[in-house]
């Protein structure tokens, strides 16, 4: 059976392909998986009947036969792993991807999710501009020392892997804003990722949730 994941049914992102269902996405398409995908309301996200999969009532989920998961950078990886793909063949190379994984997530997105909800949420405070500056200050720093190590690396390890699925969801929330243009080797390298043909099918597909809910 085809694994199942979870997804908005509805994108707050209004189709920019920033849901995390989008990693998972881009994996499946990178390894040739078929997969379902059920599409979930906000409230029917905190039901029990979601939480047992996910406990912060939250998407993406993955389910096939035997396995439930929950956080896309472990369902990135357990679609690594299953397909034998995606991941440096070498063990210590292979050990460093790991690593980028969770630089990925716990090291980079913590700065640049922090940023993008205090411009949703916070901008009517009277200490927003300060704020903002101190977050947009964080987030050059993760930039830019993500900035030397693409100087002289098109990917976080020699060939393209897992990790930089994962890095590049997680910098995509800055395409547009002038804190990823005014790092072009990191701007690039979302790029390269972007460029992919089994990012493009991912895309194409999570845009088509919003198309429908839009229409
Ligand atoms: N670390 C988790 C974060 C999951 C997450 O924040 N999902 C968002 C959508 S991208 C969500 O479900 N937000 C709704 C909520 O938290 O209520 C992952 O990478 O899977």
């Amino acid at each position: 059976m085809n694994p199942t994941i979870t997804a908005f049914a509805q994108s707050p992102d209004r189709g920019r392909g920033l849901a995390r269902d989008m990693a998972v996405r881009w994996a499946f398409e990178e390894v040739g998986q078929p997969y379902h995908v059920r599409l979930l309301s906000f409230a029917a996200m905190k039901e029990p009947v979601h939480r047992a999969l996910q406990p912060f009532g939250q998407i993406p989920t993955y389910e096939d036969d035997s396995l439930a998961l929950f956080e896309s950078a472990a369902i990135v990886f357990h679609i690594a792993e299953r397909h034998r793909a995606l991941m440096p063949q070498d063990a210590e190379a292979r050990a460093r991807a790991i690593a980028w994984m969770f630089a990925a997530k716990s090291t980079v997105e913590p700065t640049i999710v922090e940023r993008s909800m205090a411009l949703l949420l916070e901008a009517d405070r009277p200490w927003h501009t300060e704020r903002i500056a101190m977050l947009d200050e964080r987030v050059r720093t993760r930039l830019s020392d993500l900035s030397r190590w693409f100087s002289n690396h098109n990917w976080l390890e020699d060939e393209f892997s897992a990790a930089d699925i994962v890095m590049v969801t997680v910098l995509r929330r800055l395409v547009g804003s002038e804190l990823l243009e005014d790092q072009p080797a990191v701007a690039s390298y979302v790029a390269r990722g972007e460029a992919r043909p089994a990012f493009g099918r991912a895309f194409k597909a999570q845009h088509a949730v919003f198309t429908a809910a839009s229409a």
